[in-house]
């Protein structure tokens, strides 16, 4: 399978998040795909290239799930902040002020011109800091899930779009999560667009991929699929439970399969068995793995106990489903293992696909 890799990624580098009542140090940092790059010159899966999409057809892709008003915010948002005040440059964005969606009457129909009232309109958390970098990163990210998807969609049984920021948090017109642009949606939305009739997202990162069960929640041609930690106890808290099955149109095509912290590969690979029966069941012609790598032992902000062997399980059984499959790297943050289970998880997939 062909890597895409951006070239840009480095170019966001948030310094610190919000995490209990303190600011730490940023959890999703540039080493993580570097180490994921070199583990793939150590073990190469195919080609390692930098995305090459039309300009034009790129923010037409973006465009498929973004909202133009979110688009216009974050293409601009470094320079409103730095607007606000020269000294910002120094500091990255975080929001403070939010409006709570629609409760206690606050409005979003009304887009403020303060900026700190903006980042917070667009934002679900405190702790995706938006810098400098972050558009031209975001934008390089969503370019190699575009590459990765028109390569499967010309005949490639997989391809891997290697970016970060990571994207499934990303909703139609909000960031949050480290997330900015929800890559593994704009992958799935490029293989409709290529006639791809059904589509199916398994979402294997800790984290409820919140962001691309509500981009296609109502839609039918699109089955978003996620395993990960419960949320009543874990991130992103709001969503993810299993009784959202989807709406309208889409009823029926959204699955949530929650696991309590703590669960170890047994359960999970059991799970996957369930997911993957449902992904069977809609009769997908292509599949889309946002591949978060934050299950492992070793991470330090979440709560399931794979070990790195277990990713070589993890992609033999992706690749049982027989469906031509874009990967988008996501979560993982133990930095100096995520190389070698992601690569696991690819190797995996290769051998038995
Ligand atoms: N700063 C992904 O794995 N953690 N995102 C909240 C407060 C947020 C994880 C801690 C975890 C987001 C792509
Ligand atoms: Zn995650």
């Amino acid at each position: 399978m062909k890597t895409f890799h951006n070239p840009h990624h480095a170019a966001h580098a948030g310094q610190q998040e919000m995490f209990r009542g303190r600011m730490v140090p940023c959890h999703e940092v540039p080493a993580r795909l570097d180490f994921v790059l070199a583990e793939l010159q150590r073990r190469p899966l195919g080609a390692l290239q930098t995305p090459e999409v039309d300009d034009a057809a790129l923010d037409a892709a973006i465009g498929r799930v973004h909202s133009a008003r979110y688009l216009d915010f974050l293409r601009g948002a470094w320079a409103e902040w730095v607007a606000m005040d020269p000294a910002n440059a120094e500091r990255d964005a975080l929001p403070s002020v939010w409006p709570l969606s629609n409760r206690h009457g606050f409005r979003n129909d009304v887009l403020p011109t303060n900026f700190a009232a903006c980042l917070g309109l667009f934002s679900f958390d405190s702790g995706s800091p938006l810098t400098a970098g972050t558009w031209a990163a975001a934008r390089g990210g969503a370019a190699c899930a575009l590459a990765a998807a028109q390569d499967v969609s010309a005949g490639a049984r997989s391809a891997f779009a290697l970016s970060r920021p990571p994207g499934h948090h990303a909703g139609p017109d909000f960031l949050g999560g480290y997330c900015f642009l929800n890559n593994a949606a704009i992958a799935a939305q490029a293989l409709r667009d290529a006639g791809h009739a059904k589509v199916a997202v398994l979402d294997v990162d800790y984290h409820h991929g919140n962001g691309t069960q509500t981009i296609f929640y109502e839609r039918a041609d699109v089955l978003t699929v996620s395993i990960h930690g419960d949320p009543a106890t874990e991130y992103p808290f709001f969503l993810g439970h299993a009784d959202e099955r989807g709406a309208g149109a889409g009823e029926g095509f959204n699955l949530n399969l929650a696991l309590p912290r703590g669960t170890g590969f047994s359960v999970w690979h059991e799970t996957l068995n369930t997911a993957l029966q449902a992904v069977q069941r809609f009769g997908a012609t292509a599949l889309v793995v946002p591949m978060g790598l934050d299950t492992f032992e070793g991470d330090p902000i979440s709560g399931f106990t794979l070990k790195s062997a277990d990713y070589f399980t993890m992609g033999e059984a992706l690749a049982a489903a027989g469906l031509p499959t874009v990967f988008t790297f996501e979560g993982g943050y133990a930095v100096d293992a995520v190389g070698t289970n992601a690569v696991n998880l690819l190797e995996g997939f290769q051998r038995a696909a």
